[in-house]
C-alpha cells in the first residue's frame, strides 16, 4: 500500500482528500485534527499500521503492518443529515457489511459497533465528533477491518472472539480493493441515512435478535433482556423479564444464555 496507488485505486469514488502513512498512532486523531481544520468533506486517513489504534472507553485497537485495514473518513454533516448523527455509526456498519455481501460473505451487526463474521468480530467502528459551539460540525468516522489472516489479534488481548476477511474467502484479497468496495458501500448508502428504510435495512442485520443479552453501560447496572429491534435514532430496544420495552442509547452487547 502507498498513497500514489492509493489515490489511483480511488480516483473514481468521489472523496476529499486523501492523507496515508506507513505508521500511525490513530488515524482517528489525525482525522480529528484535519476535521478541525480545513478538510473537505469525505476527506480518508488511512495508515497501513496503527501503533496506538483506539477503540471506545480508550479500549486498544489492534493493527498490524501490511494486513489489516484502519482509516478514517471525515464527514461534514449536511443540515438534512445533521438531525441524524446517531445513525452513522450504523451507516459505517453497513457499508462494510454491504461491501462483504458483494463478496458472498454474509455479516450481522452487533449494535453499536461492529460488524460480525460467524459471531466473531472482523470490523470494528469508532464515531467521534467534532464540536462548533452547541453543534456537531464534522464527523470523525474511524473503521478498522481484520483483511487478512495475520491481523487477528491473540484470542488472550479480545474480549470478544475476532476473525478475519480471509478465512471466510475463497478468493486472494487486496486490502486496496476492500477498502474501495466500503467507500463505494458508504457513498452509495449515505443518502439512505435519512430514511425510514435504512433503520429496517440496519435492523435486518442484528446480530442476537431475539436473543437474551446483557447491555454493560459503565458504572450502571446492566440491562438485561430479548433484542427487539432499534429505534429510529439507532438505540437498541430490548424486552426486558418483566415484558417491558426498554432503550439502550449506547453500552456493550453481551449474549448471556438462557437459563
Ligand atoms: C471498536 O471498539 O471496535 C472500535 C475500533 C475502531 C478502530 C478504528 S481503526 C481506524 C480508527 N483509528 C483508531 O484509532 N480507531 C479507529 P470497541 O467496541 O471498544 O472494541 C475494542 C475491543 O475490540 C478491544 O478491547 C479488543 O477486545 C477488541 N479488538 C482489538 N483489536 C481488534 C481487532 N483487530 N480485531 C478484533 N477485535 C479487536
Amino acid at each position: 500500500m502507498n498513497h500514489h496507488e492509493l489515490k489511483k485505486k480511488l480516483a473514481r469514488l468521489a472523496l476529499g482528500d486523501i492523507k496515508y502513512f506507513e505508521s500511525i498512532g490513530s488515524t482517528n486523531d489525525e482525522a480529528l485534527a484535519w476535521a478541525a481544520t480545513d478538510a473537505p468533506d469525505l476527506s480518508l486517513v488511512i495508515s497501513d499500521e496503527q501503533t496506538a489504534g483506539r477503540g471506545r472507553l480508550d479500549r486498544k485497537w489492534f493493527t498490524p503492518k501490511g494486513t489489516a485495514l484502519a482509516f478514517s473518513l471525515i464527514l461534514r454533516p449536511t443540515t438534512e443529515e445533521k438531525p441524524h448523527l446517531s445513525r452513522i455509526v450504523g451507516l459505517a456498519a453497513l457499508a462494510v457489511a454491504e461491501s462483504l455481501r458483494g463478496r458472498g460473505i454474509t455479516t450481522q451487526v452487533k449494535w453499536p459497533n461492529d460488524v460480525l463474521i460467524q459471531d466473531q468480530k472482523v470490523s470494528g467502528i469508532l464515531v467521534e465528533s467534532v464540536w462548533l459551539g452547541e453543534e456537531i460540525d464534522r464527523v470523525v468516522i474511524g473503521i478498522g477491518v481484520n483483511v487478512l489472516k495475520g491481523s487477528v489479534p491473540p484470542a488472550e488481548n479480545l474480549l470478544f472472539p475476532a476473525t478475519s476477511i480471509e478465512d471466510h474467502s475463497g478468493e486472494t484479497l487486496t486490502r486496496e480493493d476492500v477498502l474501495y468496495e466500503i467507500l463505494a458501500a458508504f457513498i452509495e448508502l449515505r443518502p439512505h441515512t435519512t430514511s425510514d428504510e435504512f433503520i429496517i435495512q440496519w435492523e435486518s442485520l442484528l446480530a442476537f435478535r431475539d436473543k437474551q443479552v446483557q447491555v454493560e453501560q459503565g458504572d450502571v447496572p446492566p440491562i438485561v433482556g430479548q433484542i427487539n429491534g432499534l429505534d429510529a435514532d439507532g438505540s437498541l430496544r430490548l424486552i426486558n423479564e418483566h415484558g417491558e420495552t426498554v432503550t439502550v442509547r449506547f453500552g456493550d452487547v453481551r449474549v448471556r444464555p438462557l437459563a
